[in-house]
């Protein structure tokens, strides 16, 4: 693909880089700068010493054991790693530390550059009533609800939930991605909603501060994948359709997203890009929203690099961790908005060492290790045969991509990948994806992010024998 833009340099690129994280985005983050000509720095805890990218990189320091507490998330440890090696800058990758303003602003007054936003970006999208103050500020359309936090008084609370009409939702200002949030149907059940969602904000997130907004009850989530540099550029790699979810862990991703009108996909991700250049964001980052009738509703940004970031590399053809370096380096982006195309068609689906209908975690070793590949066909994974996948992390072991001209072929393309994959050892969920690949309701498209939890409690009622 070629290289459009302005003259991307106006700084030095780094020599070497740490990769503050492990499994498959440690090795996607080491491929990027590889490419790039930086030599990398894998951190690793105990439980990963003999992991393959541990090998493949540069250099390798070990962090500490396998707990992740002691080890991913041990910020002295991890930037004592970056002086002895001498590494320049520091990738969080996603998860860990990628997200906390406390880390990075410790990376930089280390004299590393963090790959990623600034801190103060990342404290405001932290705070999920400061992020929806901030996006309200900037344009982007919000669930209606509370402005800012709920006050205390009842009969305030009462007023607001009544303005806005039932049913609400509870949710923490320290949450996000599905922690701390109740959903109320009744006036009768508000206020004490509101002081146990308060209580359990206090005890998880030390922050008892809780908004309320209405509850959408059958919306899709869509996100907005953008990049922005620290010249006042910024660019939307179109969207993301995530509502293949389970517990908010989600399992398949695509892009773009079914359905959506080429005007709304240009409007929403026009908004976001402008919406970046004003907030001075830069780096990768992730508008998350609700889509309902036709209508996008922000709820959090994310400011970190996404697992599922591959489904846009796929459809845009571009490099999403390249250009995570680059701008962090303080290079222009390559690519002007004019220069994104939107290219077919991209699937994901996350392979995990779970069981396929229980979701038991089955870590272990793995005895055998096939990957698909022809045509549009993408694996990210740091496994192999003989590995033994540690009890003490995620149990994301492979993301399979696949890419088509149309939706039609990415899903066929889809197929034919898992029924070449052979992971054997432990239990994975490959058989979910298959038999969700020929539902006929994700087929047609547009399912909401209650589909999985639905058709599982569908399965389990034909199990168990009953009617209906
Ligand atoms: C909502 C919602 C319905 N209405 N907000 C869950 C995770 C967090 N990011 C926000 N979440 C939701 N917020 C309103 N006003 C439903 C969810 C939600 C959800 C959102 C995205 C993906 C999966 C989800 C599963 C359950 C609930």
């Amino acid at each position: 693909m070629a290289v459009f833009g302005p003259s991307p340099k106006t700084g030095a690129m780094f020599e070497k880089i740490l990769i503050a994280n492990r499994g498959e985005i440690a090795l996607r983050i080491q491929r990027a700068c590889r490419e790039l000509g930086i030599k990398t720095v894998a951190v690793h805890s105990e439980a990963d010493a003999d992991a393959k990218y541990v090998m493949l990189a540069d250099e390798s320091v070990c962090i500490g054991p396998a707990p992740s507490k002691d080890s991913y998330l041990n910020i002295p440890a991890i930037i004592s790693a970056a002086e002895v090696t001498d590494a320049q800058a520091i990738h969080p990758g996603y998860g860990f530390l990628s997200e906390n303003a406390d880390f990075a602003d410790r990376v930089e007054n280390s004299g590393f550059v963090f790959i990623g936003p600034k801190p103060e970006n990342i404290r405001t999208m932290g705070d999920k009533v400061a992020a929806k103050v901030a996006m309200k500020k900037v344009g982007i359309p919000c669930v209606p609800g509370s402005e800012g936090a709920l006050p205390d008084e009842p009969k305030e609370i009462r007023k607001i939930a009544a303005a806005v009409g039932y049913p609400v939702i509870i949710k923490a200002a320290g949450g996000g991605g599905g922690r701390g949030m109740r959903v109320v149907h009744t006036e009768a059940a508000l206020v004490n909603a509101v002081q146990m969602t308060k209580a359990e904000a206090q005890s998880a997130f030390g922050n008892p501060t809780v908004y309320l907004e209405k509850y959408l009850e059958n919306p899709r989530h869509i996100e907005i994948q953008v990049m922005a540099d620290e010249h006042k550029n910024a660019i939307f790699l179109w969207e993301r359709d995530c509502s293949m979810q389970r517990r908010h862990q989600k399992i398949i991703e695509e892009a773009p997203a079914p359905e959506l009108k080429a005007r709304q996909r240009d409007r929403i991700g026009e908004r976001c890009a402008e919406a970046c250049v004003k907030m001075g964001y830069r780096g990768a980052g992730t508008f998350e929203f609700l889509y309902e009738k036709d209508e996008f509703y922000f709820i959090e940004m994310n400011t970190r690099v996404q697992v599922e970031h591959p489904v846009s590399e796929m459809i845009t053809g571009i490099d999403i961790v390249q250009e995570q370096i680059r701008i962090a380096a303080g290079y222009r982006l390559r690519y002007r908005q004019k220069d994104i195309q939107l290219r077919g068609h991209a699937i994901e689906c996350r392979i995990n060492a779970e069981h396929p209908t229980t979701f038991v975690p089955s870590p272990g070793r793995i005895t055998r290790f096939h990957v698909p590949g022809g045509p549009g066909i993408r694996v990210d994974s740091h496994v192999y045969a003989d590995y033994f996948v540690p009890p003490h992390y995620d149990s994301l072991i492979a993301k399979v991509i696949a890419h088509g001209d149309t939706r039609e072929q990415a899903f066929a393309r889809m197929r034919t990948a898992l029924s070449e994959m052979v992971v054997e050892g432990i239990n994975t969920n490959i058989s979910l994806h298959q038999e969700l690949l020929n539902d006929a309701a994700f087929i047609t498209g547009a399912t909401s992010i209650h589909f999985l939890e639905q058709r599982m409690a569908k399965l389990k009622k034909i199990a168990g024998g009953e009617s209906g």
